[in-house]
């Protein structure tokens, strides 16, 4: 009786009628629609070689933390200006701004001789900079301990950086999972210099895999089919790439490439392509 829910899953699938939940490989031609929307991927799901995976204008795919698509078929993601497709995570990131992407390692501290302290800085668009200590307290600590694998920590003080200064006035509540989700005056809006610059000594044992949960793996093409996939019009975010050892990409190509037509990759702690 368990099992029912997920074969009448692939009944709805296998006729193109709405359904919720993919929990299974996709082994028949299969059409996403913007009215079945949003899908929910519960599970690690290939698109078996031979099937078209076909996702109209306008539909929303959100994959459960840690999973992945894998294409050894072909993926048809061909969306419009006005319609474009979505492919995230069914995790709510509260305050984060899709035009801005926050690199493959996000936040580091630097220049404390070990792994638990130092100032901290924060990779954004592809860039290093420092946080302002401006409203820091203990809240705020915990958060950037807590993303980097720890239990917590405190404010601290270490040498300053220079260049930019990504974020000022951070306010979190203490149950956000990055710092890019707590309040801040706008990235590289601040009215501070680099003698304020947050430093931390973080607590605990480091888990270098804990945030990366609330994160999706990305799409993987590994197939040889003569028809090439496609992504058109496509936005993609909050990618970890292969959890949880592997950063890899957001977009993944280790068979044949798909072709790219105004695709977003925003939000992402992995790189955006990797071949
Ligand atoms: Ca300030």
């Amino acid at each position: 009786m368990k099992t029912w829910p997920r074969a009448l899953c692939i009944l709805l699938l296998f006729n193109n009628v709405y359904c919720t939940t993919i929990s299974s490989d996709i082994t028949v031609d299969t059409t996403l629609t913007q009215s079945g929307s949003p899908y929910e991927v519960n599970n690690d799901i290939t698109i078996n070689d031979g099937i078209t995976l076909t996702v109209d204008p306008g539909a929303v795919i959100h994959f459960s933390p840690g999973k992945r698509l894998t294409v050894e078929g072909v993926l048809r993601a061909e969306g419009t200006d006005v319609d474009r497709i979505t492919l995230s995570t069914t995790q709510t990131h509260p305050g984060t701004d899709l035009s801005y992407d926050f690199g493959v390692a996000s936040i580091r501290l630097v220049e404390g001789g070990s792994p638990e302290k130092g100032r901290l800085e924060v990779n954004i668009n592809g860039k290093w900079g420092t946080v302002c200590n401006n409203g820091w307290g203990q809240h705020e600590a915990d958060v950037a301990c807590k993303q980097l694998g720890f239990d917590g920590g405190v404010l601290s003080s270490f040498t300053s950086g220079s260049g930019n200064i990504w974020m000022d006035n951070v306010v979190c509540t203490g149950v956000e999972t990055l710092l890019f989700e707590c309040q801040h005056s706008g990235y590289g809006q601040n009215n501070c210099d680099h003698s304020q610059d947050v430093g931390l000594i973080c607590a605990g044992n480091q888990q270098p895999s804990s945030v990366l949960h609330n994160y999706w793996g990305g799409v993987a093409f590994t197939g040889n089919s003569a028809i090439t996939s496609s992504l058109k019009h496509v936005d993609i975010s909050f990618t970890s790439g292969n959890v949880p050892s592997d950063r890899s990409g957001a977009v993944e190509i280790i068979g044949n490439p798909p072709t790219f037509e105004n695709v977003r990759i925003a939000n992402c702690l992995s790189s955006r392509v990797e071949y």
